[in-house]
């Protein structure tokens, strides 16, 4: 009987221990990050990067583009565009903010798709491989790559601040934050501007497509606790799931997905920070992170990912 019982326990032990070990590796990926990296966001000092899963090489890009403060990189859905926002060299202030399209890899100049506007453009993001959702004056506008044609999302300026827009996949919904600060909750709009609905009701921002009716968002853990934690919403089902990785003591922020399991985000103090902000590879069913090796004792954010 004893030794019976010791057998189904020791078999208990290893099968949970082989469990924790597969459980605990790191997943592989291939393909490209992009992500930025700066030491405030009123600095004008913000630099963009791309690492490569593949060769774990890190590289600075546009040493020779003559723009200033890049941040918030977006892969085409093909993977040969990269969209962003900055200034050209030495115009800092928020007039100045245009958004740029490269293709990726190429010896070309990135494509300044709204030049000498004297507009505030930010927050691009790629809805297919011509066209970029992004804000302009605090509304959502969508820009098409080949002609710099713009059409309105939103037209009523800066009296309601819309931002951060994320193309829903196969569908013409956009997801997007409306307002400021702790007024800030995530709505989806359509392409044309109708069906504006909104989705959450706490300080919620950051909305980015996860898969089918799925996307991830950053929120305040609570009215009385402001960090930064990263949910997942289905809008088939209303269903919102915060998901097992947050702290509630420290931010959790700018999910980037991977697949449909894991996703890349900025942890701000945990244990062992570089500094900052730095980047991790996070599981979306289990509390695991891992270090992505890239961090540094400035602010790395921003992330997006291609496989290609
Ligand atoms: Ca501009
Ligand atoms: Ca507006
Ligand atoms: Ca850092």
């Amino acid at each position: 009987m004893k030794k019976i019982y010791k057998l189904i326990l020791g078999s208990i032990v290893f099968v949970t221990s082989v469990f924790q070990l597969h459980a605990a590796t790191v997943p592989t990926f291939y393909g490209k990050l992009v992500f930025h990296r700066y030491s405030d966001y009123d600095a004008w000092d913000s630099k963009l990067y791309l690492y490569n899963f593949t060769t774990q090489q890190t590289t600075l890009l546009g040493t020779n583009w003559k723009i200033d403060h890049m941040m918030n990189g977006h892969f085409s859905p093909d993977g040969k565009w990269l969209t962003f926002m900055g200034v050209n060299s030495g115009q800092h202030y928020g007039d100045a903010w245009d958004v740029y399209a490269w293709k990726v890899g190429s010896s070309e100049l990135p494509i300044n798709l709204t030049q000498g506007n004297n507009k505030r453009d930010e927050d691009p993001k790629f809805i297919d491989n011509q066209r970029i959702i992004f804000k302009q004056n605090g509304d959502l506008k969508i820009v098409k790559m080949t002609d710099r044609t713009i059409t309105y999302v939103t037209q009523n300026g800066w009296d309601i601040e819309e931002s951060m827009p994320y193309p829903m996949v196969n569908t013409t919904q956009i997801l997007y934050a409306k307002g400021a600060g702790n007024n800030s909750r995530v709505f989806s709009i359509d392409q044309s501007g109708a069906y504006d609905t909104q989705l959450t009701n706490i300080a919620s921002y950051y909305p980015v497509w996860w898969q089918g009716s799925r996307f991830l968002y950053v929120r305040w853990y609570s009215s009385t606790n402001a960090h930064d934690q990263i949910y997942a919403y289905d809008m088939a089902n209303k269903q919102n799931t915060r998901l097992p990785f947050n702290s509630i003591n420290y931010d959790t922020s700018d999910p980037a997905p991977l697949d449909q399991r894991y996703m890349v985000v900025s942890l701000a103090g945990q244990t062992g920070s570089r500094g900052g902000y730095d980047l991790y590879i996070a599981d979306s069913l289990s509390s695991n992170v891992w270090p992505l090796p890239v961090n540094s004792n400035l602010n790395e954010l921003g992330a997006f990912y291609t496989p290609y």
